[in-house]
């Protein structure tokens, strides 16, 4: 199944924080921010001061001269702060996997929750009323199968917009935009695709790969993938870890099983290593396969006891594998790892049962070696692979 992935950003938040205190500042041009005798910035303005050519970042005094009538208004961070949190505990009502950026944006996957709403529009719908009626702020909603879509369409419908992009839409959104909305293009990295004659992202897009990755390196590759609607990246959720996973998009799909096998060897390896280290174990193992269609499988299995030894959990990801694997066949894009439900280390018996107590002493030596020189300075026989085919 696709996924479904919000944007959620709130409208001119600071300046709204401040008109619903003071109702008489609504539908003018409003700032907050610095002095703008004092050399200050602006950090929000009202959509009413936005025609006048104003944005955050901007000196105050220039904010001035473009709209005299601006009404200034110094910050009160203890209110946004308040009205952050407000609007966070809103969005984790509707999807646990919330993943909060700055204080007035968030990324929920809400994949599994759209159901009793009918539709994301429909889901969208109820979080803006939450959000209008209990904080009286409007968001802008972007809809998208992956971050980077979500985003852009949550930027393209403000203010108190909702924008969804269907799966397969990405492109035919994404080619007339200027290169600069693009997440991840500064200044900087606009400035050198102009000189390779690139400003919209439909250009971007349609470059052949290694043109952008000689240029940008691996930063180019994401851009690439970015620009055309694919961006694997999982709505993170953060605070103390309720899992750790781990993940790998192909530069070419595969249905190679070896190969599959050994790269999940490597990512099982940095996902126990990341378990050690935080003196954990897990006792759910989880796989993802995602397609060439982008369609995404996942399988999972309880252990009968916590672990957090590599072959053991390895083993069990490589169960899963080949259990998918004997499913119709198409190629794979991605494969990733998951561990869950994590105990603290009191360390139990099977850690020094004959069976298992091997294996653990090679994982630290592993660890060491690997603390010290980096995760490719040791690989064990699993995860060498083969050319992907
Ligand atoms: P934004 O979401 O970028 O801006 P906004 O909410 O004011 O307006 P929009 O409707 O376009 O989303 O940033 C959120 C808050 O972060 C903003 O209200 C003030 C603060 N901020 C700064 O302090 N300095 C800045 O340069 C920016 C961009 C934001
Ligand atoms: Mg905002």
């Amino acid at each position: 199944m696709a996924r479904c992935i919000f944007h959620i950003d709130l409208d001119a938040f600071f300046v709204s924080v401040e008109q619903v205190l003071n109702p008489e500042l609504k539908g003018k041009p409003v700032i907050v921010g610095g002095d703008p005798e004092r050399r200050g910035v602006v950090a929000s303005a009202s959509y009413e001061a936005r025609p006048f050519g104003i944005h955050a970042g901007m000196p105050s005094s220039k904010a001035r001269r473009l709209c005299p009538q601006a009404i200034f208004i110094q910050a009160h961070f203890s209110l946004y702060r308040e009205a952050s949190a407000k609007f966070m505990d809103i969005l984790a009502d509707f999807s646990p996997d919330i993943e909060p950026l700055g204080l007035d944006e968030a990324y929920l996957d809400v994949t599994g929750c759209v159901e009793p709403y009918g539709s994301p529009r429909q889901l969208a719908r109820a979080i803006k009323e939450r959000i209008n009626k209990e904080l009286k702020l409007t968001a802008s909603v972007g809809i998208g199968t992956c971050k980077v879509v979500a985003k852009i369409a949550s930027a393209l419908c403000k203010p108190d917009g909702l924008l969804e992009i269907a799966p397969g839409e990405e492109r035919a959104l994404l080619n007339p935009l200027p290169i600069a909305k693009l997440p991840g293009v500064g200044e900087k990295t606009e400035q050198v695709l102009k000189e390779m004659r690139i400003t919209t992202i439909g250009e971007l897009a349609s470059l052949p790969l290694d043109t952008i990755t000689k240029r940008f390196g691996a930063m180019g590759a994401v851009l690439h993938n970015y620009a055309n609607g694919i961006d694997d990246r999982e709505v993170e959720t953060p605070g103390e870890a309720k899992s750790i996973s781990q993940q790998l998009t192909f530069t070419r799909d595969t249905l190679n099983h070896n190969f599959l096998e050994a790269n999940l060897h490597n990512l099982c390896q940095e996902v126990c290593q990341e378990l050690r280290s935080q003196n954990k174990r897990a006792k759910c193992i989880a796989i993802r396969l995602r397609y060439t269609d982008f369609k995404t499988t996942t399988r999972q299995v309880t252990l009968q006891e916590a672990s957090d030894v590599t072959q053991v959990i390895f083993t069990t990801a490589q169960q899963l594998l080949s259990k998918t694997l004997a499913e119709p066949k198409k190629p794979i894009r991605l494969i990733g790892i998951r561990v869950s439900s994590l105990v603290g280390e009191e360390k139990q018996l099977s850690m020094f049962d004959s069976r298992t107590r091997k294996p653990a002493h090679l994982d630290k030596a592993i660890d060491k070696i690997r603390n010290k020189y980096g995760p490719t300075a040791i690989i064990t026989g699993n995860g060498i692979f083969p050319e992907s085919s």
